[in-house]
């Protein structure tokens, strides 16, 4: 069975979607899309040969009778209506992050989830299908370093428009790592603080950078994660947790390295596109395969995109307060307890 997808967003996530699924993955068919730039849909279709559908909005493409799954690849704030008009329609979703850019948003889309009586939504949080994140995972569930005790994480974009202000370092950047070190460790966040270093002379007039992130899990594990969306070399993610016995680390994407004029080197990448491209078609080839054979998405839930977000609002109080914000959230229902062996 082809499971027929309407793309909401043909920008740069919408068309690297629209590819993996037309040109590497099986299973799925994109059958409609829709942009509130009616150009870029036209061209996404042109671009990718596609035998697609353009809709002039969001609503009439969930509702079209051939769409069985949606993916939501619009701007954030557009994010929760497309979402809820999915889950009303008894459609699948697979949302980007943010699910919406309110704690109370993402809850009314846990509201109608919940009502509607079963799993629909996935949120694309994509680095839990990492390999690199999967093995530390792995390390630390088996106990290799003992518990994990402290963990340093850098997140470093080469450069930002204008139009990329400073709560968008934690909405739009930091939300990637507030989701898979909660993921990693099992655990939950209970304060958060954000500091601000020298100001960067690549950083343009609204924007602080780079920032420094604390959090603090419930059982007193301490993160920092360094935010530098301006540090001019390269897309670089890391991450190293320290444990009672040892220390596990993130590995570096691979690369050549190389001998040549008197120096050892290897290439560092520059663009996001590239450095999770496994974990992107890991993501939309399990929302695809567990529909197909459990009727529900297995990835990432709603609940867990309610969790980004009130814990990404702690921290943007927290931008603007100085000091340690609580993170509280609500009781975790029972609908997202069960059966979640990749999205616990
Ligand atoms: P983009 O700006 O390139 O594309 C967004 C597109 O959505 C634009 O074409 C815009 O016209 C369209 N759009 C906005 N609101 C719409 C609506 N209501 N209905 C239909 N179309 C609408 O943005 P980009 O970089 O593709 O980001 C899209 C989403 O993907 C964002 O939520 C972003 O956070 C997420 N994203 C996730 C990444 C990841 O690593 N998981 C990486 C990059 C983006
Ligand atoms: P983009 O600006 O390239 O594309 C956004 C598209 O959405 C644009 O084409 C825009 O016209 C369209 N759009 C905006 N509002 C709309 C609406 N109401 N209805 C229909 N279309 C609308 O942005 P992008 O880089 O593709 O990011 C899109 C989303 O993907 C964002 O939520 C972003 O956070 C997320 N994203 C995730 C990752 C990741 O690593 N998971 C990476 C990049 C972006
Ligand atoms: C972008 O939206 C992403 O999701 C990327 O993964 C992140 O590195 C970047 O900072 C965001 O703008």
């Amino acid at each position: 069975m082809t499971l027929n997808i309407g793309v909401i967003g043909t920008g740069a996530i919408g068309r690297e979607h629209i590819k993996r699924i037309t040109n590497t993955l099986s299973g799925g068919k994109i059958v409609a899309v829709t942009d509130v730039n009616q150009e870029s849909a036209k061209q996404a279709v042109e671009q990718y040969g596609l035998d697609a559908a353009v809709y002039p909005d969001d609503v009439s493409l969930v509702a079209a009778n051939d769409v069985d799954a949606v993916f939501v690849t619009s701007w954030g704030p557009a994010h929760e209506a497309s979402v809820l008009a999915a889950i009303a329609a008894g459609k699948y979703v697979f949302c980007e992050k943010p699910l919406a850019t309110t704690a109370e948003g993402c809850m009314r889309i846990v509201e109608a989830e919940m009502k509607h009586g079963k799993r629909l939504v996935q949120v694309g949080f994509m680095r839990r299908y990492d390999s690199g994140y999967v093995q530390l995972k792995e390390a630390i569930d088996n106990k290799f370093i003992g518990e994990p005790l402290l963990i340093h994480c850098a997140h470093r974009n080469p450069e930002v428009n204008e139009m990329y202000t400073t709560d968008m370092a934690i909405s739009d950047t930091l939300v990637h790592e507030i989701d898979v070190l909660h993921w990693l460790v099992d655990d939950d966040y209970k304060s958060v603080q954000v500091l601000f270093p020298r100001k960067s002379k690549y950083a343009h007039d609204n924007l602080r950078d780079p920032q420094i992130v604390i959090l603090e899990t419930h059982s007193g594990i301490i993160i920092n994660v360094e935010i530098s969306v301006n540090c001019q070399y390269g897309y670089d993610i890391q991450c190293e947790v320290v444990g009672e016995d040892g220390i596990v680390k993130l590995p570096e994407f691979q690369s050549i390295t190389y001998r040549k004029n008197a120096t050892l080197g290897s290439n560092i990448l520059v663009d996001w596109k590239q450095r999770f491209l496994d974990a992107y078609d890991a993501e939309l080839q399990d929302f695809m395969d567990s529909i197909k054979t459990t009727g529900e998405p297995n990835g990432p839930t709603a609940w867990d995109g309610y969790i980004a977000q009130v814990t990404a609002d702690a921290c943007v109080k927290s931008q603007q307060s100085g000091g340690k914000e609580e993170v509280v959230l609500a009781d975790k229902p029972d609908f997202y307890k069960k059966g979640l062996e990749t999205a616990s």
